[in-house]
């Protein structure tokens, strides 16, 4: 049977690799394992795990969990791509890694920028341009539209939707069925030679996966490789690992840093270490991203991003720095970036919390300041941290 007209794996995959992906599975809707992958969703979100992140909750009109399935939200969807982007950085460190106790950690994946050409700043710039945030969700559904549209040149009419991250669907199932890789105990997507620090990009489209019978073209589910491994859930400091592959989101210090409004619990603050925008340990204490990272420095397969390179003052960022942004400058450092999601003032009240949590009596000036702060959630961080120094 001739491929034309087709969507096959090896069509979607060489236009994702062209795109600018470095790995992309395909899966025909409904997938076998679905019904089992719907209940853990709705077991999670029964169970409370979602915290504040009502998005997750949202129902269809009878009453399903829109996510529970990708067919609830679309029911044309016969076939998902879904493709995979590394944010490993081979040779920038490791949160695990001691640091400077008057730094913070901003999460690798929102490390991201690129160097925007002269004639597209308001301003000119000098000729070798300069360098602004980069956000993957953004970089990631251009690559994403590319695709589509290669697709429906070869392919003609039919349904599609692109997403990154905010389609209600559940990427990692998706990407797990898809044959990309399998889900860690840290509930991360793991490929076995890139590691788990990679984003997530889906193409959801009516086109069939044909023969569905037999399926040479669609991948084979990759075997879970953990093993007795159990790394990660021991590395979280906040216990939101609360089983092997179960994570209670609102324990999570990447829920608390980035998606939670308001005080933070103290119970959980003085877990938070430094983190100051999301949170890497599992994924770092993890031996499939050392064997991924090691094998990219000796020439192996991630390769630099132009449009996601990392930006060497947000790792290991000063504390003061960070503090010392007014909210004009937050926005000119962070605008177009991940960051920006924290907010301003959630962003210094995770700060607060990173200063508590360093001991370093030098900051007590500024958590003075803001310890009579109107934001509730800075000030009660700041008035948390203090007392956390005078502790020391
Ligand atoms: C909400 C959300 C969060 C929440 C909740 C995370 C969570 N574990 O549920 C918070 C804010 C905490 C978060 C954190 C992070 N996130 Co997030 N997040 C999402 C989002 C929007 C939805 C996830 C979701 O539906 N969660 C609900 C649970 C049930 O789904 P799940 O964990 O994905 O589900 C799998 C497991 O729970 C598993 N499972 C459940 N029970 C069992 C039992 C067994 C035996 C097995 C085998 C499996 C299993 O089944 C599911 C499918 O495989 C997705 C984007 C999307 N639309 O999917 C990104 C996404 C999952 N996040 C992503 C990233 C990068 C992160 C962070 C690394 C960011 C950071 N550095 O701070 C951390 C990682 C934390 C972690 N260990 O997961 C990437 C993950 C890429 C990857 N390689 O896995 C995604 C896909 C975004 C993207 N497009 O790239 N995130
Ligand atoms: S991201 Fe951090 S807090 Fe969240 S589960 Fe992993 S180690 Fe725990
Ligand atoms: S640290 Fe170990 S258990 Fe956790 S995801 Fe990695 S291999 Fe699996």
């Amino acid at each position: 049977m001739s491929n034309e007209g087709r969507l096959t794996a090896e069509r979607a995959r060489a236009l994702a690799l062209e795109a600018g992906f470095q790995e992309a599975g395909l899966v025909a809707l409904p997938y076998e394992s679905e019904a089992r992958d719907a209940a853990r969703f709705r077991e999670w979100v029964a169970a409370g795990r979602a915290g504040t992140m009502g998005y997750l909750e949202r129902r269809s009109e009878d009453g399903q969990l829109l996510r529970e399935r990708a067919g609830i939200p679309f029911p044309w969807a016969r076939s998902a791509l879904i493709c995979f982007a590394s944010y490993a950085f081979p040779s920038a460190p490791l949160s695990t890694k001691g640091s400077e106790p008057r730094s913070g950690w901003i999460a690798r994946y929102a490390w991201t920028s690129r160097v925007l050409p002269s004639r597209l700043l308001p301003s000119g710039g000098d000729a070798k341009g300069e360098r602004r945030p980069s956000d993957y969700h953004k970089v990631l559904l251009k690559r994403m539209r590319a695709v589509e549209a290669r697709l429906h040149q070869q392919l003609g009419e039919f349904e599609s939707r692109a997403y990154v991250d905010t389609g209600p669907i559940v990427e990692r199932a998706l990407a797990t069925a898809a044959g990309l890789g399998w889900t860690g105990k840290n509930t991360c997507l793991i490929h076995q030679g890139l590691g788990s620090f990679g984003f997530l990009a889906v193409l959801l489209t009516s086109l069939e996966v044909t023969p569905k019978d037999k399926t040479p073209e669609v991948a084979a589910l990759v075997p879970d490789r953990c093993g007795s491994c159990t790394r990660c859930i021991e590395a979280c400091p906040t216990n939101a690992l609360i089983a092997p592959y179960q994570m209670d989101a609102s324990r999570c210090i990447s829920y608390l840093t980035i998606e939670h409004k308001g005080p933070i619990a103290e119970e959980l603050a003085e877990n938070m270490g430094r983190q100051v925008f999301g949170c890497d340990i599992c994924q770092d204490v993890c031996p499939w991203n050392r064997k991924a990272l090691d094998r990219a420095q000796r020439g192996g397969p991630i390769a630099a991003d132009a449009e996601l390179e990392p930006r060497a003052e947000l790792i290991n960022p000063a504390l003061e720095w960070l503090a010392s942004l007014d909210e004009p400058s937050f926005e000119r450092e962070f605008n177009g970036s991940p960051v920006r999601r924290a907010g301003f003032l959630g962003l210094k009240r995770n700060v607060a919390i990173a200063m508590g949590n360093s001991r370093q009596t030098q900051f007590a000036d500024r958590l003075e300041a803001w310890a009579t702060a109107a934001d509730e959630g800075l000030r009660s961080a700041a008035q948390w941290a203090l007392g956390r120094l005078h502790r020391a």
